[in-house]
């Protein structure tokens, strides 16, 4: 059978933003029946053009088939749009950014109304969606055999990666990953801040910052095997009493270069105060405990 000849499962997106345009987009292009419905009616109309469906309302996008993807601004503009469908035997993608308590309490809101609800967390942006190789991802999680029945159609647009059961799961993948890209930008920015107004090209600057950066992503695997293990000491090579000095090398020189420490200080206060908890011999991977509450 060729890829012409399989159904392609008809499916309803609400919320026509960058990212949903993208999304829609790229279903209508792989011959998917997509019914679109946006507040604002005008960001319809390219979709329209390409062969998609505009409903009237969300409730009319959501009668119109059994698969809904809704990727909208946020958990309460959720809430709005669907308060007035009829969700009974509906399959809901919920690809809106949210925390795992507001995936949780959807999915519950969705089950109470007769409807099942898979979760997701964008791992993309919309210039990556619908390109093959991009790198982009979407985590979903919800249960497995929802996941695995409409698997195919979620991998249309970009990867598919589930990650469990709980409804929750998503939505804390997505968001431990931005937090880590938070820090990591955190890091870049003072970096910067270290060098701008020397004579040092940023782009220059930024081309050794940038292979640092991926020569020390490796330690992303070990701060695993280590959480695993709960071997913190063997084979550690730059322990927490070395770190703890070059905090203050850093320090000092943020200082004479007029940089404020703000964006160091925080953690650099967990690790002193790990050091002086006994742990000099470890590697980084205790604090992540003094986190925890
Ligand atoms: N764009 C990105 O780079 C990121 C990548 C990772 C995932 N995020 C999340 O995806 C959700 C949608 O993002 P988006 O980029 O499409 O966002 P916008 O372009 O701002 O569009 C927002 C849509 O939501 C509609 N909307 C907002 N509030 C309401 C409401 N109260 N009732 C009905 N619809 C609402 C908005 O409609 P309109 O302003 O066009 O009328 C857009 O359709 C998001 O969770 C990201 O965090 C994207």
């Amino acid at each position: 059978m060729t890829d012409n000849a399989v159904e392609k499962r008809p499916l309803s997106v609400l919320g026509l933003g960058a990212m949903g345009t993208a999304l829609a987009r790229t279903w209508l292009a792989a011959g998917h029946p997509v019914t679109v419905w946006n507040r604002t009616t005008a960001r319809t109309e390219p979709l329209a053009a390409e062969g998609a469906t505009v409903a009237a309302s969300a409730a009319e996008a959501v009668a119109a088939n059994d698969l809904v993807v809704l990727c909208l601004l946020d958990d309460a503009s959720v809430g709005e749009v669907l308060a007035d469908a009829d969700l009974t035997g509906k399959d809901f993608v919920n690809l809106t950014t949210g925390s795992p308590g507001d995936a949780r309490g959807r999915a519950s809101w969705a089950a109470e109304r007769g409807a099942r609800l898979l979760d997701g967390g964008i791992m993309a942006v919309p210039p990556m969606i619908g390109v093959p190789d991009s790198g982009g991802y979407v985590f979903y999680s919800g249960p497995r055999a929802l996941f695995e029945e409409h698997r195919d159609t979620l991998a249309v647009p970009t990867g598919a990666t589930y990650v469990g059961e709980d409804h929750g799961f998503a939505a804390l993948h997505d968001v431990a990953l931005l937090s880590a890209m938070t820090g990591m930008f955190a890091g870049i920015h003072h970096a910067f801040a270290l060098i701008r107004k020397e004579d040092i090209a940023p782009k220059e600057f930024a081309a050794l910052l940038a292979d640092w950066l991926v020569a020390m992503a490796p330690m992303v695997r070990t701060t695993g095997d280590r959480l695993e293990s709960g071997d913190y000491t063997t084979g550690v090579v730059s322990n927490l009493a070395m770190m703890v000095s070059g905090n203050t090398t850093m320090l000092r020189t943020a200082d004479e270069q007029g940089v404020s420490p703000e964006l160091l200080t925080p953690y650099m206060a967990l690790m002193a105060r790990h050091l002086e908890e006994g742990h000099g011999e470890e590697d980084g991977t205790g604090v992540i405990a003094l986190l925890t509450r």
